[in-house]
C-alpha cells in the first residue's frame, strides 16, 4: 500500500490506519464487468453501494482530462457525498444524490496514489495516477 493517500487523507485528520483498511477491504470487493483498473481510462464510471465505492481501484493517465460518473444507488447517508484527492492541497466534493449520476471532471496532475471517498472516509477507492 503507498503511502500518498494515507499522508494526504492524515492531513485532513483521517488516520492512515483507517483508511488501509478501507482500502484493502473494498479492494477484495467484486468490480462487475468494467475494465481491469490497472488499465489506465479516461473515463470511469463508479457505483456508490452498500459496500462502497465500486470499483474501488482504478487507473488514469496525469495531465489527461479524466471523467469520473459517480452513481449513488445506496441510501446510505454516510455515503451521500464523495471528496476527490486530486493532489496534495486539492480536492473536489461533490454531493451524491441517490440514482443521479454525478460528472466530475478533474485532472490529476502528477503521477502517485490518490484517491476518493465518502465524506468521513469511512469508504474509499484508489486512483492509481500514471
Ligand atoms: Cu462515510
Amino acid at each position: 500500500m503507498p503511502a500518498e493517500v494515507p499522508r494526504i487523507l492524515g492531513r485532513l485528520g483521517v488516520p492512515g490506519a483507517a483508511l488501509l483498511g478501507l482500502v484493502s477491504s473494498c479492494a477484495s470487493a467484486g468490480v462487475g464487468g468494467q475494465a481491469p483498473a490497472d488499465r489506465p481510462q479516461s473515463r470511469w464510471e463508479i457505483a456508490v453501494t452498500d459496500r462502497g465505492f465500486e470499483p474501488a481501484h482504478i487507473a488514469v493517465n496525469a495531465q489527461q482530462p479524466i471523467v469520473l460518473v459517480f452513481t449513488r444507488v445506496t441510501p446510505k447517508a454516510c455515503l451521500k457525498e464523495v471528496v476527490v484527492y486530486l493532489d496534495d492541497s486539492h480536492t473536489v466534493r461533490r454531493e451524491l444524490p441517490i440514482g443521479q449520476p454525478v460528472e466530475l471532471r478533474v485532472t490529476f496532475s502528477k503521477s502517485g496514489d490518490l484517491g476518493y471517498s465518502c465524506g468521513m472516509s469511512m469508504y474509499g477507492g484508489r486512483v492509481d495516477v500514471r
